[in-house]
């Protein structure tokens, strides 16, 4: 008996292991949750089916879709974007000046992003945001989200 339990023991974490390569975010899941069932047959079935869950769980992160906004000679390019609700935008600087992407009403705000920097946002909301660039405020942008 004490045999079959080490098999299933290491059934499990080669499990877990596999499953934690793939997605590393997740280790403290997948690796907790197969431990408190290793006692018969039947749980390890249980085991592999909670693995598979695990796995759609942290599938591809919902990506309605990315958005790239270039900062470049001085402006946000384009100036104006129209995207849907879920939409990330990823602004890139790439000037040598360091820039921001800073929401008009606190929405987002970017660090100083310095030469290839990137800052992305998730757009959740609908709504339309102003944005301005805070080491050089005449830099205009909106985001319309919909
Ligand atoms: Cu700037």
């Amino acid at each position: 008996m004490k045999k079959y339990i080490l098999v299933i023991m290491t059934i499990l974490l080669l499990l877990a292991y596999g499953c934690a390569q793939e997605t590393p975010q997740q280790d403290d899941v997948e690796v907790e949750q197969p431990i408190d069932v290793v006692d018969t047959e039947a749980d390890n079935v249980e085991v592999q089916e909670s693995v598979v869950e695990v796995e759609q769980a942290v599938g591809p992160v919902p990506t309605e879709g990315t958005v790239i906004v270039n900062i470049k000679g001085f402006a946000f390019n384009p100036e104006t974007i129209t995207i849907p609700v879920g939409t990330v935008v990823t602004w890139i600087n790439k000037d040598s000046a360091k820039h921001t992407a800073t929401s008009d009403e606190e929405a987002f705000d970017s660090p100083l992003l310095g030469k290839d920097e990137k800052f992305s946002f998730t757009f959740d909301k609908p709504g339309t945001f102003s944005y301005y660039c805070k080491p050089h405020p005449y830099m205009l942008g909106t985001v319309i989200v919909e």
